[in-house]
């Protein structure tokens, strides 16, 4: 029975990859890094550590620790600034309609995001009313493809991983539903999210209606 839904953030409810992008772009043309979109398409769901660690590769560049620590802070810095600038406009198409439906029919919310400032972006959006709990990059140490973040998801929610059903739209947050033994719905291309239970291409069609008609027998 799916008694629970568990959502991750950029990507699914509001796209920040941009302002993601815009803030690590910031810092790359400081310091003289190659960096595009299409790296960027690579950070998709990766904590703050591992993403400047893939533009470091990409730019054959290594560092101390505690340098790298501090270059991320700056992004982090320059891309909460930017924070300011999403409205409650800004939800993806489809988004809040679901988050609002789900509210109606009594089912139980969690967010399960790796970014440390889900807090200020659902604030943003006046989206903090639609979950039950949030589970962000702060609640646990071990990141996407681990199952960790879903995992604290569904156990403060007080339900079983199969009790829950995930939104992803990176490839590790479907690999960390799976391995948690969670039901998976997949936000993107096939390529990126196929892997999941049913894979929809934006958030306008993944309404409750489409997941219980793929899910019938579970609800
Ligand atoms: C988001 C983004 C990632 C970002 C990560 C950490 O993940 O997709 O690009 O690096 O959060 O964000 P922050 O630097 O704010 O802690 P998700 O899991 O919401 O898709
Ligand atoms: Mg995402």
């Amino acid at each position: 029975m799916i008694k629970g839904f568990i959502f991750d953030l950029d990507g699914v409810i509001t796209d920040t990859a941009e302002l993601h992008f815009l803030a690590w772009k910031a810092l790359a043309d400081d310091m003289g890094w190659q960096f595009d979109r299409d790296v960027n398409e690579k950070l998709r769901g990766v904590s703050r550590m591992d993403s400047i660690g893939i533009i470091m590769e990409h730019n054959t560049v290594s560092l101390p620790e505690d340098e790298v620590a501090a270059l991320a802070t700056k992004k982090n810095d320059i891309y909460v600034a930017s924070l300011d600038q999403i409205t409650t406009e800004d939800y993806l198409p489809g988004a809040r309609e679901l988050l609002t439906h789900l509210r109606q029919e009594g089912f139980k919310v969690a967010l399960g995001s790796a970014s440390k400032n889900s807090t200020k972006v659902l604030q943003q959006l006046n989206a903090t009313k639609y979950f039950d709990v949030i589970g962000d990059g702060n609640s646990v140490s071990k990141s996407k493809p681990a199952p960790d973040i879903f995992l604290f998801g569904a156990e403060k929610l007080d339900l079983k991983p199969a009790e829950c059903i995930v939104y992803e739209d990176a490839e590790s947050g479907v690999d960390a539903a799976k391995a948690g033994g969670f039901f998976s719905v997949g936000i993107g291309p096939k390529d990126r999210v196929g892997h999941a239970d049913v894979c929809f291409s934006s958030m306008k069609e993944a309404t409750l209606f489409e997941v219980k008609s793929h899910f019938k027998e579970l609800f």
